[in-house]
């Protein structure tokens, strides 16, 4: 899915976390694997620019795979198997979350630069990956949007990480709500183990599981430079992987993951994409010794 974002060519993300091995490198931690292929999702040119909400750009296609999306995701939990889900820009894990919450109560773990918490109230670009959360917790006129399942997670259970950018009306929600968020600057302070720590309990407080959710532009554009919104300041390569390693000491809690925002057209050698699957690996148990 590219139909969430302005920079186009992040639809090719699941292609280049393949290319990178994702396969070989799931054997590699003896994690069996079945790969469901992709989801079919129009591209911009066959549609109609003129029937685009500005508030909301593609909303009407991105329901579409997102109701898709949820009836894969869900079927997966149901046989007790690990979703992982690979995009595309972030407006899929209105999906994900859709998916993964619909037979138990589910938290969520968001590491990212953004907030994507506006509405089409309030959004600045009319791009629906930064509204994903927000469509998730029912927020503004996601609340009369059944498809969104909102809310889908309850505020206390959802918990923001590393972010350095968030627009005006994000930040006066997200104060005005019992969403957690801590930014570069906690990570700054306390150290990144101990905020993911935080983070994990926060979201799996009183609830059946957690989807973990990793924008590549949490990390600083010098590790990810491969996505259509890099901000600076982002953790770092370590940073990043000790993260993920505390996610894998929670396993038990662990429903559904994904990983967002690659974008190979933006990106050098693959790199990002790599450092993608390398991340995966650490959330699911890869340690050197
Ligand atoms: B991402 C911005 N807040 O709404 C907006 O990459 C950026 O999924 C959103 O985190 C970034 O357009 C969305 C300015
Ligand atoms: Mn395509
Ligand atoms: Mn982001
Ligand atoms: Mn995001």
């Amino acid at each position: 899915m590219d139909l969430g974002a302005d920079r186009r060519g992040v639809d090719m993300g699941p292609s280049a976390l393949r290319y990178a091995g994702l396969a070989a490198t799931l054997d590699s931690i003896g994690r069996s694997y079945t790969d469901a292929g992709d989801l079919s999702v129009s591209h911009a040119e066959e549609r109609d620019p003129e029937t685009r909400d500005p508030r909301a750009k593609y909303l009407d296609e991105i329901e579409s795979v997102c109701g898709r999306l949820a009836d894969e995701v869900a079927d997966a939990v149901a046989t007790n198997d690990l979703p992982l889900v690979l995009g595309g820009d972030h407006s899929i894990a209105i999906g994900s979350l859709a998916g993964s919450a619909r037979e138990a109560s589910l938290g969520a773990i968001w590491f990212d630069a953004h907030s994507d918490v506006n509405t089409p109230e309030t959004t600045p670009s009319g791009n629906v990956h930064g509204m994903p959360l927000a469509a998730a917790l029912g927020w503004g006129s996601f609340a009369d949007t059944p498809w969104a399942n909102a809310p889908t997670l309850r505020e206390e259970n959802v918990v923001l990480v590393g972010l350095r950018s968030v627009d005006d009306p994000e930040r006066e929600r997200i104060r005005e709500s019992d969403v957690t968020a801590f930014t570069m600057s906690d990570i700054d302070e306390r150290g990144v183990v101990d905020v993911t720590e935080d983070a994990l309990d926060i979201a799996t407080r009183d609830v059946d599981g957690v989807h973990v959710s990793l924008d590549l532009d949490w990390l600083d554009p010098r590790h990810a430079p491969g996505v259509g919104t890099p901000v600076r300041g982002g953790v770092t390569y370590r940073e990043a992987h000790s993260a993920l390693e505390t996610v894998a000491e929670r396993e038990s809690m662990l429903r559904s993951l994904e990983v967002v925002e690659a974008n190979p057209i933006l990106d050098s050698h693959n790199e990002t994409a790599e450092l993608g699957v390398e991340l995966l690996a650490s959330a699911l148990g890869k340690r050197v010794l």
